[in-house]
């Protein structure tokens, strides 16, 4: 049975950083990882199983998408056929507010919003452990936009085992700094691959991150939120660090970044607790606690007049519109 599918996804941003697969099919990380669910940029996909179709299509804001991001749709559109014994291929919609490809988070939203709507559209379980399992295949931390607020994806150790969850803590927030919105240079699915691969910190990565987990965890559940805020800048610079150990090298933090990373340090001197973090590309989000998002904001933006700076809260998991 099929029907209209529809879902709406937000992005995340990790504390705790997934950075390295042991199973590059199943998407099983080498380490669970924590992140922050936000309230903007949501992903809003419709999918619709045809019978006149003979291949897949994508629409990405009304874009028809070919090459990799349609190559993506249309091997994650296969595993939900195989798992609904069907073989209808459908024309996905998506609009997405997040600049693609920018280190944003594209792809957790997307495949997020994408697992929700395709559940539905081929009548596949839609609890929300099922559906961060199957997001989890489209991008690893799609499986973490399925959940609001903060999301602990557990590494598990096999499909069953791999998936996200809520997690209690301080209410949080964030001001993303936008540093460049542009397509990165080397996609996280490489980088990650030739972290793995080339980077002699990568053993002490995974080794630390496993730890940083579990002191996190503690830390959200007794509310210590400068424990949390000190763990999230670490781990974010501790993965940096290992890609910079990668050859060929790549580099994604930019002189801004590490500008914002310095004006975190000063900020917290001045009495404001903020801390820094980065995903795979120049652009920095500032965490700080949800009463001080106005007042972060404001400092940010003395220092920073030339870039876009969005304030962000915490934001639900996948729903229906
Ligand atoms: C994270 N990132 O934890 C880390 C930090 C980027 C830096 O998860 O290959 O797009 O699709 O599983 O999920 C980006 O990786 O990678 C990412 P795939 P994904 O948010």
């Amino acid at each position: 049975m099929t029907a209209i599918g529809e879902a709406i996804a937000h992005p995340n941003i990790a504390l705790i950083k997934y950075w390295g697969k042991r199973d590059e099919d199943l998407i099983l990380p080498m380490t669970g990882s924590l992140s922050l669910t936000l309230d903007v940029f949501p992903t809003h996909t419709r999918v619709v199983p045809d019978p006149a179709l003979t291949s897949d299509r994508f629409l990405l804001n009304g874009k028809e998408m070919t090459g990799t991001p349609f190559a993506r749709v249309t091997r994650f559109l296969d595993i939900v056929r195989d798992r609904a014994g069907s073989s209808l291929h459908a024309l996905v919609s998506s609009s997405n507010k997040v600049p693609t490809g920018a280190g944003l988070a594209s792809s957790a939203s997307g495949f997020a919003a994408l697992a929700g709507a395709a559940a539905h559209a081929f009548d596949l379980p839609s609890d929300t452990r099922s559906l961060s399992r199957l997001a989890r295949r489209g991008s690893g931390s799609a499986c973490r936009s399925v959940i609001g607020g903060l999301a602990l994806w557990h590494a598990g150790t096999d499909d069953a085992s791999s998936f996200a969850e809520q997690v209690e803590g301080p209410d949080l927030a964030m001001v993303i700094a936008v540093v460049d919105a542009g397509q990165k240079s080397v996609s996280s699915r490489t980088a990650m691959r030739l972290t793995a691969d080339t980077s002699p910190y990568h053993e002490g990565w995974v080794r630390s991150t496993a730890e940083d987990l579990t002191t996190m965890v503690r830390a959200l559940a007794e509310d210590d939120f400068r424990t949390v805020g000190e763990l999230t800048e670490s781990n974010a610079l501790r993965m940096h660090a290992a890609i910079q150990g990668c050859r060929p090298v790549i580099r994604y933090l930019a002189p801004v970044s590490v500008a914002l990373f310095n004006a975190c340090a000063e900020l917290r001197e001045a009495g404001l607790e903020v801390y820094g973090t980065a995903d795979a590309g120049p652009n920095v989000e500032v965490l700080c606690r949800r009463a001080d998002l106005e007042t972060t904001h404001a400092e940010l933006a003395r220092r920073f007049p030339e870039l876009t700076l969005i304030a962000a809260g915490s934001g639900p998991g996948t729903h229906r519109p």
